[in-house]
């Protein structure tokens, strides 16, 4: 296989990597993905839902907009189901008009693989065995193996958009990387059903019982959780258990109209809050869950990933366009001050709805307390609804 040359190698072609490939080329910036997986198996991956507003923005100026202008759904707002009934938080009226689109990672990605073909964009799956090389040098280079064969590509910059399980993050030397994490005692077992959502607007519920959330793809597919012990195994719930308990965490007016139908996908997620600093090392940068992951409950894993790739977009647009390198040198430091805001406000949104295994019932009041003050403060409501939509980048 012949040795190939770039401006930007970028490992990893989840929606990360395509969205800063996507955002490149449109720049005139030349870029390989290497993606380990096949197409497909990328494709099949049931995760994230909802789009702050700074995501679809990216994705407008990356030109791979146009199913979900014509498929998102716009939401003003969301509720909080707790004590049996429902309490709204009006996201456009707490932030003057900003909104979230609900729209799944699945469309967001395929939009991209699609914008990627258009191009011409070059994209290599089932690349093997990765390796990143001289990445303290201004020289670095990337191998891998494709069908048997080993290839290299020499490159200016190596973007790690590999996941939480990549190769970027581990190719940083321990003594220089700084890792911090926060494992929560369960995990959420989500179900897909081909089903109407139970209401117009997502619903996070918290019950003695556990967490559960109600949200959607579209008018006809709809997607539930609910807090799981980290001993369960998707085996250990078959659909009749999980909608029953689902019902069970919801008030009467939403239970009792749930249209509940078979599970297209089930799994369980570990819930965990972490980040990886720094974020660059030599030519090396990392983005999206190659280097922090959040708790789901937010709603800002994929929302994270958009954010380092606006910041990195920049610094690599500047360096190749005006010899300009100061957005890159700044790239760890600006995209961590905002990781870490989402970092906060995920783990305070999972404290404020899970029923953890050790907490007393002075910590359950309390929780409650945290709920009620919620509910009668126009600035906590302001407070949660300009987290959720997005903190500026
Ligand atoms: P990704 O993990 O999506 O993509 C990384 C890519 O790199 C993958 O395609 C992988 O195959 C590839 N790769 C890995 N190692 C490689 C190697 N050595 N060589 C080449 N390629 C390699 N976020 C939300 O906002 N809401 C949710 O509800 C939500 N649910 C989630 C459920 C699960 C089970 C998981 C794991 C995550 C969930 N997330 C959610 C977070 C998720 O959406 C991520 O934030 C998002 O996928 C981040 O995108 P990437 O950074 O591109 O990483
Ligand atoms: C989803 O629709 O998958 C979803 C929505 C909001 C969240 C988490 C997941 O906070």
């Amino acid at each position: 296989m012949p040795n190939q040359t770039t401006q930007v190698v970028i490992v990893g072609g989840g929606p990360s990597g395509l969205l800063l490939s996507q955002l490149l080329h449109r720049a005139g910036i030349d870029t390989i993905v290497l993606e380990r997986q096949t197409r497909d198996y990328v494709l099949g991956r049931i995760r994230a839902g909802v789009l702050e507003h700074g995501f679809v923005d990216l994705m407008r100026r990356a030109g791979a907009n146009a199913r979900m202008d014509l498929e998102g759904v716009v939401h003003h707002g969301f509720h909080i189901a707790h004590q049996g009934r429902l309490d709204r938080i009006d996201l456009s009226g707490r932030t003057a008009g900003q909104t979230v689109m609900v729209y799944g990672q699945t469309e967001v990605t395929r939009d991209l693989y699609d914008a990627r073909d258009a191009m011409g964009g070059q994209i290599i799956h089932e690349a093997m065995n990765v390796a990143l090389h001289d990445i303290e040098s201004d020289q670095p280079y990337v191998t891998y193996e494709l069908q048997g064969e080993t290839g290299r590509i020499d490159t200016k910059f190596i973007v790690g958009a590999d996941g939480f399980h990549g190769v970027s993050r581990r190719s940083i030397p321990a003594d220089v990387l700084r890792e911090y994490e926060k494992v929560y005692p369960f995990g959420w077992l989500g179900v897909l059903s081909q089903t109407p959502p139970a209401t117009a607007e997502l619903i996070y519920a918290r019950h003695e019982r556990g967490f559960a959330l109600c949200s959607m793809r579209n008018a006809q597919l709809s997607r539930y959780y609910i807090q799981v012990p980290l001993t369960d195994r998707v085996e250990d719930w078959s659909d009749v258990q999980f909608w029953e308990e689902l019902k069970r965490r919801l008030p009467a007016e939403v239970a009792d109209s749930l249209k509940t139908g078979p599970s297209i996908e089930k799994s369980i997620a570990p819930l965990r809050s972490f980040v990886a600093e720094p974020m660059r090392y030599g030519a090396l940068f990392l983005a999206g869950d190659a280097a922090h992951i959040v708790p789901p409950t937010g709603a800002k894993g994929l929302n994270l990933a958009a954010s380092d790739i606006y910041y990195l977009f920049e610094g690599l647009s500047d360096h190749f366009q005006r010899g300009d390198d100061g957005a890159l040198d700044s790239y760890s430091e600006r995209a961590l001050a905002r990781i870490w805001k989402a970092e906060r406000f995920s783990w305070w949104m999972t404290n404020l709805l899970h029923r953890f295994p050790d907490m007393s019932p002075a910590d359950v009041r309390l929780q409650q307390a945290d709920l009620d003050y919620l509910f009668s403060s126009d600035a906590a409501q302001a407070s949660l609804a300009e987290n959720y939509v997005g903190l500026p980048y």
